[in-house]
C-alpha cells in the first residue's frame, strides 16, 4: 500500500498551526505544504536505490518475477542499505565534527589573541577537560592552557592511528569491547575518510563489515567532534545551568528588532547576544522606531544561547518558515546545517533579510556576510546595523500569541551538582532512585522535526507516556524545543503528567521531569550521565547495563543518524520513528538490531508507530531492571512522599509542641 506522503494532522503547535493557514491562504509555499504534493520517492525511502557510480542507479525493488534483486555489479539489497546507511553516518558525523574543529580554533585564537571579542568564561572546565588530552594543568597560565587543550582538540582530527583521546571517559568494559572488535576510532577525519572510501564502488560489500565501520565512524563524533564542541563550547561561552526563558513564536516582538539566529555553532550568535545589547545599537534602534532589539533563535544555534543566556527559541526546526511568515523578522541570520533553502524565496515575499555567514554555506538569494572570528564584534555589529535598518521596511505583522516557559541548562556538570550540592555532589541519588524503581528507568528524547509526520506530536507523546511511567526524560535538540512549548520543561509538568516515583524525586531535587541537555551536539552529555551512572554502582559497570533508552522520534538528518549509531555502539537501545531507510534490506535491519546488541549491547531500530517505541522501551527498561535483579518496577509503592507527607508531618511536628508547650495544640488560624 503506499504511503500517505503528509499525516492528516500537520502539526501540534498552534503557533505554528496559525501560520499555516495564513500561508495556505495567501499561496505561499512552506515545507507543510510540499509535504502534501511530494511523495518520498519509494525506492530511496526504504534505501533501495544504489547511485555511487554510473552504471546505476540501480533500483532494487523486490517483485515477483525477482525477489533478491542485484544491482548491475552485483551488489545485493543489504549492501546497498548498508553502504547508504553508512554514508549518512558519515556525512552526520562530519557535520558535528566540523563544528567541534571550529570551536577549538576559535579557542586557539583566544589563546594567541586573535579571537576579537571571545574569552575562556569557564576556566574551571578548561582545567578539567586539559587532563583528558594529556595536558598537565598545574602552574600554567589560563591562555597558555586554552593554547594547548585547543592544539590537542585539533590534533583529534588528524590522527592518523592510536586511539582518540575521550574514549578514555567511556566506562572501561565499554574501552575494552571497542578494543576488542577494533571499533575505536583513530582520527576523526580519518574515519569519515575510511566510509567515504570503503563505500565507493568495488569496496566493502559485507554488509556487517560495513556497517561495523559506520558504529566507528559515529564513535569519532560521539566521543570526538561532537564531544570536543560540547567541552569547548562551554569553556569559552559558559557551561550551561538552569535558567528560566520561553519558547514558541510568540517570543517575536511587535515593536522591537527582531533578529532571528538559525543554524548550529554558537560563534557568531554569541556574539550577536553582546552587541544586541549594547547601548548604542538600542539607540540606534529606536531612532528607526523600535523599541529595542528583540533576539530569538531557531534549531539548535537557539539551544545555545538559549541555555547561556537565556535568549527565548522561536522554535524547532519546522518553525523556521513559520518565523518569516510572522512578518516580524527584520533578519534571519544562519549559519550551518538544517537551514530551509525555502527561507530565500520565502523571505523575498517578507521584508526579512536572510544573512547567511558560514564561508561554507551560501544561498542563491541570500545577503552573504562572512563571519571570522578575528573580527566577530565588528561583524555581529554590522549584522544587527542592518537587521535596524530593515525596521522601517516592516509591514503587517501576525505573531502567533504563543509561548510557554521552560528551563533548560542540564549540564551533565549540574546534575551532578543538583544530586548534592558541591558538598557531596554526585550521581548516587540518581542511581539510587532507579535502584529503588522510583524511576522505573531514563530516556533521552532528541532530534528532529519532519514534516512527514504530525509537527512535534511524537515528542509530546512518546515523553508524556514515560513521565506517566516514570522514566525520567532528557532532551536535546528539536525535540527539547518541542516539549518546551507544551510546558514539559518546567517543574510543574512533574504534577500534572509524572508518575508517582518519577514526581517524588522531581520534587525532592526540584526539578523539572524533562530536563533540556543542549543541543544536538550536546548529546554527548547524555554519554556523560549514562557513564557517571555506569560508573557510581548499582546500576552494572556498563551504559549496556543501565534501564534506558534513547529515542530519535521525528528525525530527518543524517546528523540523527549518526547519534543514532554512536549511542547503540556506546551500549544503549535506540529507537528511530517516522520511518526506515534500511526497510528494503531484512538482513541489514536485522544486523542493526540483534546483530548489534549481540557484540556492543546497543541496537538500533526504525518503528514508525510512536505506542510500538513507547511499548518496546518500557520492555527493554524492565528487562535491563530485571538483569540488575533490581524490583520489577512497581507504581503502587510511591507518591506518599514529597510534598504531601512532609506537610502532615510539619502539621504533626507543630501540633506536638504545642501540646509540649500549653498542653493542648492552638487552632490553626
Ligand atoms: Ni539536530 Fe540541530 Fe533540529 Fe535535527 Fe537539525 S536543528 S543538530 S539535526 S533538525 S534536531
Amino acid at each position: 500500500m503506499a504511503k500517505e506522503s503528509a499525516p492528516k494532522v500537520l502539526t501540534i503547535d498552534p503557533a505554528a498551526a496559525e501560520m499555516i493557514k495564513f500561508a495556505e491562504e495567501q499561496g505561499y509555499s512552506t515545507a507543510f505544504s510540499r509535504v502534501q504534493k511530494l511523495a518520498a520517492c519509494p525506492i530511496g525511502e526504504s534505501g533501495a536505490c544504489c547511485s555511487i557510480c554510473d552504471m546505476g542507479p540501480c533500483r532494487l525493488v523486490p517483485t515477483k518475477a525477482n525477489p533478491d534483486p542485484v544491482g548491475i555489479c552485483g551488489a545485493t539489497r543489504a549492501t546497498v542499505a548498508a553502504r547508504n546507511m553508512a554514508r549518512h553516518i558519515a556525512a552526520g558525523a562530519a557535520a558535528h565534527s566540523d563544528h567541534g574543529r571550529d570551536m577549538a580554533f576559535t579557542l586557539l585564537g583566544i589563546a594567541t589573541g586573535e579571537a576579537q571579542g571571545y574569552e575562556v568564561r569557564d576556566p574551571a572546565k578548561l582545567r578539567a577537560i586539559a587532563p583528558y588530552f594529556g595536558i598537565k594543568v598545574e602552574g600554567k597560565d589560563l591562555l597558555k592552557l586554552a593554547g594547548e587543550v585547543a592544539a590537542a582538540a585539533l590534533a583529534e582530527f588528524g590522527n592518523q592511528k592510536g586511539e582518540l583521546k575521550y574514549l578514555s571517559r567511556a566506562p572501561k568494559k565499554r574501552q575494552e569491547i571497542w578494543r576488542r572488535l577494533r571499533l575505536v576510532p583513530r582520527g576523526i577525519d580519518r574515519e569519515v575518510v575510511d566510509i567515504l572510501h570503503r563505500t565507493h564502488t568495488g569496496d566493502d560489500q559485507d554488509a556487517e563489515h560495513i556497517l561495523l565501520g559506520s558504529l566507528r565512524c559515529a564513535l569519532s563524533d560521539g566521543w570526538g567532534g561532537s564531544m570536543i564542541a560540547t567541552d569547548i563550547s562551554d569553556v569559552m561561552f559558559g557551561t550551561p545551568s538552569p535558567l528560566v526563558t520561553q519558547a514558541n513564536l510568540g517570543v517575536l516582538k511587535d515593536d522591537e528588532v527582531n533578529v532571528v539566529v538559525h543554524g548550529h555553532e554558537p560563534t557568531l550568535s554569541q556574539m550577536i547576544v553582546r552587541v544586541a545589547m549594547e547601548p548604542e545599537l538600542i539607540e540606534y534602534a529606536k531612532s528607526k522606531g523600535a523599541k529595542g532589539i528583540n533576539l530569538a533563535g531557531i534549531c539548535c544555534t537557539a539551544n545555545e544561547v538559549l541555555m547561556r543566556q537565556g535568549i527565548p527559541s522561536a522554535g524547532n526546526d519546522l518553525s523556521q518558515e513559520m518565523a518569516i511568515l510572522t512578518g516580524a523578522v527584520e533578519a534571519m541570520i544562519v549559519d550551518v546545517q538544517c537551514i530551509m533553502q525555502s527561507l530565500a524565496s520565502l523571505s523575498a515575499k517578507f521584508h526579512t533579510k536572510l544573512i547567511t555567514t558560514s564561508p561554507k554555506v551560501k544561498i542563491s538569494g541570500a545577503t552573504h556576510i562572512e563571519f571570522d572570528e578575528h573580527h566577530a564584534l565588528d561583524i555581529a555589529r554590522q549584522i544587527v546595523r542592518l537587521a535596524v535598518d530593515n525596521y522601517p521596511n516592516r509591514q503587517a505583522t501576525r505573531i502567533p500569541q504563543y509561548t510557554a516557559d521552560l528551563v533548560p541548562g542540564f549540564s551533565h556538570e549540574y546534575i551532578r551538582y543538583m544530586l548534592g550540592g558541591t558538598y557531596r555532589g554526585s550521581f548516587r541519588p540518581l542511581n539510587d532512585a532507579v535502584m529503588a524503581g522510583r524511576l522505573r528507568g531514563v530516556a533521552g528524547v532528541v532530534g528532529c522535526n519532519n514534516p512527514r509526520v504530525t509537527h512535534d506530536q511524537g515528542h509530546n507523546y512518546i515523553v508524556k507516556e514515560f513521565l506517566k511511567n516514570d522514566v525520567l526524560v532528557v532532551q536535546t535538540g528539536c525535540g527539547a524545543i518541542a516539549n518546551a512549548k507544551y510546558g514539559l520543561l518546567m517543574g510543574e509538568a512533574a504534577l500534572e503528567y509524572a508518575g508517582p516515583g518519577l514526581r517524588e524525586v522531581c520534587e525532592a531535587i526540584g526539578i523539572p521531569p524533562v530536563l533540556h541537555m543542549g543541543s544536538c551536539v550536546d548529546n554527548t552529555r547524555i554519554l556523560t550521565v549514562l557513564t557517571e551512572m555506569a560508573t557510581e554502582g548499582g546500576l552494572g559497570d556498563d551504559i549496556s547495563d543501565i534501564p534506558g533508552v534513547g529515542i530519535a522520534p521525528e528525525w530527518m538528518s543524517e546528523k540523527a543518524l549518526s547519534i543514532g549509531a554512536y549511542f547503540a555502539a556506546s551500549g544503549a537501545y535506540v529507537l528511530f520513528g517516522v520511518n526506515s531507510p534500511v526497510e528494503n534490506s531484512e538482513e541489514v535491519t536485522r544486523i542493526m538490531s540483534e546483530g548489534w546488541e549481540k557484540i556492543v549491547g546497543g541496537k538500533m531500530e526504525f518503528v514508525p508507530d510512536p505506542e510500538e517505541i513507547v511499548r518496546r522501551s518500557l520492555a527493554h527498561i524492565d528487562a535491563k531492571r530485571a538483569a540488575l535483579k533490581l524490583p520489577a518496577y512497581d507504581p503502587s509503592k510511591w507518591g506518599k512522599s514529597g510534598d504531601s507527607r512532609m506537610a502532615e508531618l510539619l502539621k504533626l511536628h507543630a501540633e506536638q509542641r504545642q501540646r509540649a508547650l500549653y498542653g493542648a495544640p492552638v487552632p490553626a488560624e
